[in-house]
This record gives C-alpha cells, sequence and structure tokens, in this order.
C-alpha cells in the first residue's frame, strides 16, 4: 500500500513537472547567477524588473547591473538603452522591458553591445474573442481566462496567478494592451458585475504594464441603456456613452479604450442610422478622449451585394480618410479577406493618409489548422509586413505605412487575436505558443526576421527540456545541430506546407464552412450568401478557375498602388502564389515551370502532405532532446495533421478534377478518401 501511494504521489508530481514545462511557456526556469542590481527608484514595475534579474541572470556571477531612469531623446516611448550591465529609459516599463531584452540575449546567446531599442508601434495589443460565458469565439485552447460560465464574478486566487503570469508572458515580450472580450460584443461587458472584473484584471495587468480595453456592441446605449436609439449623432445617446467612459474610468483610470466591430457580420453600427464609419468612431473617441482612450475601428466589412468581397473595405473606409478623429486607428486584417492561409496585402494599407491605421493579424489558427496544425505564422506576417505597398514609391512596406515612418500618425498601434484559453499549455499546441511570442517580438520591432524570432522561441522553450539526455560536455552544439536546426527549419517552412495542403497558387476561402477547419470547396446550400460559400471564391468550372480580379473582371486590383496593379494585373507578372487570387485561368494555362496550372496545382497539394510527412520525421528523430509529455503531445498532433492535409489534398483534387476533366499525375499517391465520402462527413459533421 505504501509502495502504491510513493509510486502514485511520484506520477503525479513529475506530470506536474512536464506540465509546468508546457505552462512556462519561453520563460522556462533557469538556474541564476547571482547579481547584484542597483535602482535608485522604487515601484511594483521596479521591483519586478529587479526581480526577474535575480531570478534568471546568466552573466556573470555576481556582477552588477544598474537600472536608471533618465531622460533621452534618443529612446522613445517606452523603448530603452542597453548594455552589458546596465539598463536606461526614460520609463519605469521601459525599465523592464529592457531587463526582459536583457535576459532574453543573454539566454539565446546573443551578443549584448551598448544599444538603444525602440518599440516599432505605441500601442501592441492582444484581442481575445471571448465570450462573458467563458467561451471563445475560434478558440482552441479551452475556456476563457478572463470569463466563466458560471457568471461568478468572485476573483479567485488562481485568476490573480494566471493573470499575473498571462502578464507576465506578454510584458516578456513587449504587449502592452489587451482587449478582453470578442468583437461579436455582449452588451453585458458594460455592467457593473464585468466592469468590476475588469477593474480586477487591470490592477494585476497594470504593474507590467498591461492595459486594459474592452470590445463594445454599438447598440449598447438601446440594449443596455433602454435607449429608443443608439444613432451616434443623438444627443442622449452621445451623453450615454460619455456617461459610461466615466463610469468605466472611475474604476480603470488607466483604461486604453474601445475596440469596434460596427456594421458587420450583423452587428450593429452606425450605418443602421444613416451614419458613416466615421461619425460612429468619433462619437466614441470624443467620449473616451478627455481620459486619454482610445478606439480602434475595424475596417472588416462586406456586404453580400458587392461583387467582391475583397473590394469592400477600401471602398467604404478610403472615402472617410482625413474624418476620423485623431484617438480613432483603423484596424486592418492583413488581407483583403479574411485571415486566409495566404491572401495579398489588403490595399487599404497605404490608401490611407490622413487617418491612423493598424494591422489585425490572427495568432489563433482559424483557417490554419487550428491548434492542431503545426504552422509557424512568423513568416506569414513577415510577407505581409514587408510588402511594399508603393504608398510613396518603393519601400513603402505596410510595417512602415503604419508604424508612422512614412507619414506621421497620432498613435500607432497592431493587433493580435489572440489563442489563449485555460488549457495547461496556454494554446492548445506547444508550438502555437511560438505564434504569441512571434506576435509579440513583431510588434516590438516590425523589421524582425521570423528566422531570429524561432530561433530565439526555440532556445527560450526546449534548451535544457531533454529528459533522457545525459548532459556532455559539447551538449550545447550537440543541441544546435540535432534539435534547433531540425525544429527551427521544420517551423519556418510550416506556413508554405499548410498553403501547399489547403489553399495553394492564390486559392482561398474554400474550408469547410462554421468550423474552418478541413476542405469544403462544394459548399453552397441554397439560399446562402453567396459570399460566405466557397466557389464564389475559386470560380472553378470547366473553363477555369480562379477569381478575376483584373481590370476586365472586379478590378480589385486597381485599389493597389503602380506598379503593383499593373504587375498584378497581367497574368505573366502576377506572382504564382497569389495567381488565382486575381485570374481566372484555364486549367491547361501553362505555368513558369512549363506544367500546366492542372499539374502545378496537383504537385502543390502533394507536396504540402509531403513536408508534413516530413514534419514528423523531423519531431520523431529529435524524441531525445524533449521531455516526454511535450514530445508525445506534439507526436500526436502531427499525426492529426497529416492525416488533414491528406483528406485536404484528396478533397480538392477530387473536387477540381470534375471541372478539369484531367488526370492527377501518374507520379503523385492517389487518393485514398472518395469525395463523396468526405462530403457526406463533412454535411454529418455540421448538422
Ligand atoms: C469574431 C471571421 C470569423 C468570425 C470573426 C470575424 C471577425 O468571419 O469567422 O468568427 O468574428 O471574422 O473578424 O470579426
Amino acid at each position: 500500500m505504501k509502495q502504491l501511494i510513493f509510486t502514485l504521489f511520484f506520477l503525479i508530481t513529475v506530470l506536474n513537472l512536464y506540465a509546468q514545462e508546457e505552462h512556462d511557456l519561453w520563460l522556462q526556469k533557469k538556474k541564476a547567477m547571482p547579481v547584484n542590481v542597483i535602482c535608485e527608484k522604487k515601484s511594483a514595475t521596479l521591483d519586478i524588473a529587479t526581480q526577474e534579474l535575480q531570478q534568471g541572470w546568466q552573466g556573470k556571477s555576481g556582477a552588477s547591473v544598474t537600472l536608471t531612469i533618465k531622460k533621452d531623446n534618443a529612446i522613445k516611448n517606452d523603448g530603452f538603452r542597453l548594455g552589458q550591465n546596465f539598463v536606461q529609459a526614460n520609463t519605469e516599463l521601459g525599465i523592464l522591458y529592457g531587463v526582459y531584452e536583457l535576459l532574453r540575449r543573454q539566454q539565446t546567446g546573443q551578443t549584448i553591445k551598448d544599444e538603444i531599442y525602440n518599440p516599432s508601434y505605441e500601442i501592441r495589443t492582444l484581442n481575445h474573442w471571448d465570450n462573458p460565458n467563458g467561451s471563445i469565439e475560434r478558440g482552441y485552447a479551452g475556456q476563457s481566462i478572463f470569463w466563466r460560465k458560471d457568471s461568478s464574478f468572485i476573483v479567485t486566487e488562481r485568476d490573480k496567478s494566471l493573470w499575473q503570469e498571462y502578464a507576465r508572458a506578454n510584458a516578456s515580450i513587449g504587449i502592452n494592451g489587451s482587449v478582453l472580450n470578442n468583437v461579436n460584443a455582449s452588451q453585458l461587458m458594460l455592467t457593473t458585475d464585468y466592469l468590476n472584473r475588469v477593474k480586477a484584471i487591470a490592477e494585476i495587468f497594470r504593474p507590467y504594464g498591461i492595459k486594459v480595453y474592452l470590445s463594445v456592441k454599438f447598440s449598447s446605449p438601446s440594449l443596455l441603456g433602454g435607449l429608443k436609439t443608439s444613432d451616434p449623432l443623438n444627443d442622449t445617446v452621445i451623453n450615454w456613452w460619455r456617461a459610461k467612459a466615466k463610469e468605466i474610468y472611475s474604476l480603470i483610470p488607466d483604461f486604453g479604450g474601445f475596440l469596434v466591430k460596427a456594421s458587420s457580420e450583423g452587428q450593429p453600427g452606425p450605418q443602421d442610422y444613416g451614419r458613416t464609419h466615421a461619425d460612429g468612431a468619433n462619437m466614441l473617441a470624443d467620449a473616451v478622449k478627455p481620459y486619454g482612450g482610445i478606439v480602434m475601428w475595424r475596417a472588416f466589412v462586406y456586404s453580400p451585394n458587392d461583387k467582391d468581397r475583397a473590394k469592400q473595405a477600401y471602398n467604404e473606409f478610403v472615402p472617410l480618410d482625413g474624418k476620423f478623429h485623431d484617438n480613432v486607428i483603423i484596424q486592418i486584417k492583413n488581407g483583403p479577406v479574411d485571415f486566409q492561409p495566404r491572401e495579398p496585402f489588403s490595399p487599404l494599407f497605404g490608401a490611407l493618409k490622413k487617418t491612423s491605421a493598424m494591422p489585425e493579424l490572427q495568432i489563433t489558427q482559424e483557417y490554419l489548422g487550428h491548434s492542431i496544425h503545426l504552422v509557424f505564422l512568423s513568416t506569414m506576417w513577415e510577407e505581409c509586413l514587408q510588402s511594399d505597398t508603393y504608398q510613396q514609391g518603393p519601400g513603402s512596406t505596410v510595417a512602415r505605412v503604419t508604424d508612422g515612418s512614412i507619414y506621421p500618425q497620432t498613435h500607432t498601434a497592431i493587433a493580435g487575436v489572440a489563442n489563449i484559453g485555460l488549457d495547461t499549455n496556454w494554446c492548445g499546441h506547444d508550438f502555437a505558443q511560438a505564434n504569441w511570442y512571434a506576435f509579440g517580438r513583431l510588434a516590438w520591432n516590425n523589421k524582425l526576421k521570423s528566422t531570429q524570432i524561432a530561433d530565439e522561441w526555440i532556445r527560450l522553450t526546449f534548451y535544457d527540456a531533454a529528459s533522457q539526455k545525459n548532459k556532455t560536455a559539447n551538449y550545447s552544439s550537440e543541441w544546435n545541430e540535432s534539435f534547433l536546426k531540425p525544429v527551427k527549419q521544420m517551423m519556418l517552412d510550416s506556413r508554405e506546407a499548410a498553403v501547399n495542403y489547403m489553399t495553394p497558387l492564390g486559392l482561398h476561402h474554400i474550408m469547410s464552412a462554421n468550423e474552418h477547419y478541413g476542405p469544403g470547396a462544394w459548399w453552397a446550400p441554397p439560399r446562402t450568401r453567396a459570399d460566405w460559400t466557397p466557389p464564389y471564391y475559386h470560380q472553378a468550372a470547366t473553363n477555369g478557375v480562379g477569381f478575376d480580379r483584373t481590370k476586365t473582371g472586379s478590378d480589385a486590383v486597381s485599389q493597389y498602388h503602380e506598379p503593383l496593379a499593373s504587375k498584378f494585373n497581367n497574368v505573366n507578372t502576377c506572382p504564382e502564389i497569389y495567381l488565382l487570387w486575381f485570374h481566372h485561368l484555364p486549367w491547361d494555362y501553362k505555368m513558369k515551370s512549363g506544367k500546366t496550372l492542372w499539374d502545378e496545382l496537383c504537385y502543390h497539394y502533394d507536396k504540402g502532405v509531403k513536408q508534413v510527412r516530413q514534419f514528423q520525421k523531423v519531431w520523431d528523430k529529435v524524441q531525445p532532446y524533449v521531455d516526454s509529455s511535450r514530445f508525445n503531445a506534439v507526436q500526436r498532433k502531427l499525426r492529426s495533421q497529416a492525416v488533414n492535409a491528406i483528406l485536404w489534398k484528396d478533397a480538392c483534387l477530387l473536387y477540381f478534377q470534375q471541372f478539369s476533366r484531367m488526370p492527377i499525375p501518374y507520379d503523385i499517391e492517389r487518393p485514398v478518401n472518395n469525395l463523396n465520402d468526405i462530403i457526406a462527413n463533412d454535411t454529418r459533421r455540421r448538422n
């Protein structure tokens, strides 16, 4: 009996330890060297900075580190100057960010020289699509860490410690804002119970420099205040929002402001009252202005009336350029449709010249395999941020037209739709943590390369995690060769692999309806909005495939500056990665490779599957360097990913083959699923 109890106790302890590694993200506990921290001032934030140094110092044993707050015009916002033994900043938060950077550089073996680090964006936020009942829209890592189903508003010790861990993780990568609820907002969020919980969250976040924001429902004055209208130009409505802002700021003096999804996908908005987005946004912006708040107004708008959904945000927002108040920022998804595995950048970037614009990226993998597929999204975001809009000639990248480099913006910001939930590992997939990390790093420095981000994340998350390997003298170089190198390559290839097995050559929005996981190119039930069905986007027919957005088609190309408009318009110069986004082409169209379009499509799908099969081999081989808990979890997920990649390939090739009427090249693995079965399963799952 004694033996059994001991064994059980041992097992629980070991399991907990493993779970702890998953839970600790990129902040794995390290054995620290003694360090003497010199800091003249005292505050909650500076105490955290000191404590972090003491718990994580990897420099010379017994070294002294000075933390100094001193005005320096070369340092912007919460930026900092860093040396081997000092951090200097204008603000306390700058000191904290500097400390995290110093520790990161020590832990990842990067050089530390006297250098200034300024953030690319002033506001770096996570958007949580968390509902008041604790569920998360497009969340794949459990329930909300903020809200509970039982509507209990008691703040437990467990809540507090989780929020603190969350705040610390964010601060360590420079994130300084959290929108705590879904953009499909409930008016409930503005009621006293919820606001008091927001206050409690804000108190935990404050020393880590994380401001809280709320998504608001535009019709709240009617729904909550009982007003007859929510017309933004109506005086009683204006006063209702002013009073609400006053109430919020009396509870949370550093409240960040509002995020608004309005007149979009059935959400109420100013257009319901014949008003414009500017009327709506400005009214809310005026309400929070006295307190220094901002409004992030989303440009994710489309209606079934337009022939091309991809054009609509531009059409609605460009005429309003210059009409928004200076504490409004237009939040724009990276692509013109919806967070697809690959889209060209939204033409709104570079079109707005007198209005602050901010990128919205999606960290949660709604269209990229949920928390089942291993897909490192940093390369996708880098591709978007480094895309040239040509707004003011070459070099006007999305990064530069949003961070204030090209024209002054009163506020600069970036948002990432979070993938965080109550799962022990926060993100559902151990590698999805890398996407949270990458978002923060790019928000701080929008010029960072994905290869550096992956390198840092792997070192911080996995070094020392071997449970089966004895540490030898040359363990570090062995680890670099046998773990870091192959795993990094797998991460860097993973997004292109997903594009290959899901939507190659510019295909988009051909996923299964509702849950957006597997393939669904055929889905178009009668009386469904066309722009919610895949055939609207792929336009497959016997004469070819692809959406004609050229000048003779929907003319979406003209929303881009020259020379891009002409480049995309001409089939010979349009990058093949965007080919079927901009062109409808015959199945036997000759590609640059000399293959027909049909064959090329087949080979891309096949390549995607092969890449995932290769990832499985890479992972199996690194087993000696990973703790068994994370090893097994990732191995299982890779198996599911392979099954799903094969399903995507089979479904898309068999479906499109009905139109191409051409054989699948004979050197490609034959489908193992029947199209009818795939469609039947898909339909069954949805019913
Ligand atoms: C929060 C897509 C998603 C929705 C999401 C919407 C948005 O349509 O499927 O879940 O709603 O984008 O970004 O507002």
